[in-house]
């Protein structure tokens, strides 16, 4: 499946990855945002195929409105930390796995920045978790948001409960 293309809405966050083939692993931030109504964007960028491109997205990325930016990418892993070297925006890396050295690189390529240029980086693969903590983000300024993750939260609590009725109920 390929990234879909702009919403129509004015986006908050630009979900952005290196390639479309990391649309797999990227797919979860998009659903998970879509999940609290939150407008976003989704657009390849590569930082070694499309440097300029890249400096584009990231210098301008502000002032069109954006407030966070998630940004996966697997081996050199470049894109999340080249990013937040250019925008003020939080920047969350996703290290997504590709067939050889299990993601390792690709995490390693992410989570070693030098002081002064914050990387929030998740686990490998960990798109879901980037949304989410995108949509925290957002929720330290907008009630809606925030509103949003406690009901998602509580969601997850009924879930397991559920799962931990059904467990005993099975003995
Ligand atoms: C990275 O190279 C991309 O983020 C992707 O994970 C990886 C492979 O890209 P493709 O060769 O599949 O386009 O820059």
């Amino acid at each position: 499946m390929n990234p879909p293309l702009h919403s129509s809405e004015t986006p908050l966050v630009g979900v952005v990855m290196g390639s479309d083939s990391d649309w797999r692993v990227m797919s979860d931030a998009s659903q998970a945002l879509t999940d609290l109504d939150i407008p976003h964007e989704v657009e390849v960028v590569s930082a070694h195929r499309t440097p300029d491109k890249l400096l584009r997205y990231g210098r301008e990325a502000r002032a069109r409105g954006l407030q966070v930016i998630i940004a996966g990418a697997g081996g050199a892993a470049h894109l999340p930390g080249m990013l937040a070297s250019v925008t003020a925006l939080p920047v969350i890396g996703v290290p997504v796995q590709l067939a050889t050295l299990d993601g390792l690189d690709s995490l390693l390529s992410i989570v070693q920045m030098p002081a002064g240029v914050p990387v929030a980086t998740v686990s490998i693969n960990g798109a879901k978790n980037a949304g989410l903590l995108a949509a925290r983000i957002l929720g330290a300024a907008d009630a809606r948001y925030g509103d949003a993750i406690e009901a998602y939260a509580r969601t997850l609590e009924a879930q397991v409960e559920e799962k931990n009725r059904r467990l005993k109920d099975s003995l």
